[in-house]
């Protein structure tokens, strides 16, 4: 499959990771819209949140169970936020399931 965040997950284009294990990888955003910006995926493929169902639930639940973490190796200290975007309304540019997140600055109440 021709998916960016594969070929990102499986060390074929180069990033800068953050936390790696068996399911998921996390990795700097190119562009980034925050002090911190980091981004989780699992490493199998699901296009975005409207894929999720229970077939794949434990993966993302596993994702949810490891943010705390990933946010805290990457300095953040004071809150943080996560998005994940998903389809063409929600401007999602990579179609493969990715969870932002965002910290280092107050941000507005404004998330749209
Ligand atoms: P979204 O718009 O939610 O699909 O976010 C996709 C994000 O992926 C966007 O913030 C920029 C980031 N991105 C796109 N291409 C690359 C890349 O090649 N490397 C890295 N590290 N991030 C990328």
């Amino acid at each position: 499959m021709d998916c960016l965040f594969c070929k990102i997950a499986a060390g074929e284009i180069p990033s800068t990771k953050v936390y790696e294990d068996e399911l998921i990888f996390a990795f700097r955003d190119i562009a980034p819209q925050a002090p911190v910006h980091t981004l989780v995926i699992p490493k199998r493929h699901i296009a975005c949140a409207d894929e999720i169902d229970d077939t794949n639930s434990a993966l993302i639940a596993r994702i949810f169970e490891k943010i705390p973490q990933i946010a805290k190796s990457e300095g953040v200290t004071n809150g943080y936020r996560i998005i994940s975007n998903c389809g063409a309304d929600a401007a999602q540019s990579v179609p493969h399931l990715h969870f932002h997140i965002l910290g280092g600055k107050p941000m507005t109440e404004t998330m749209c």
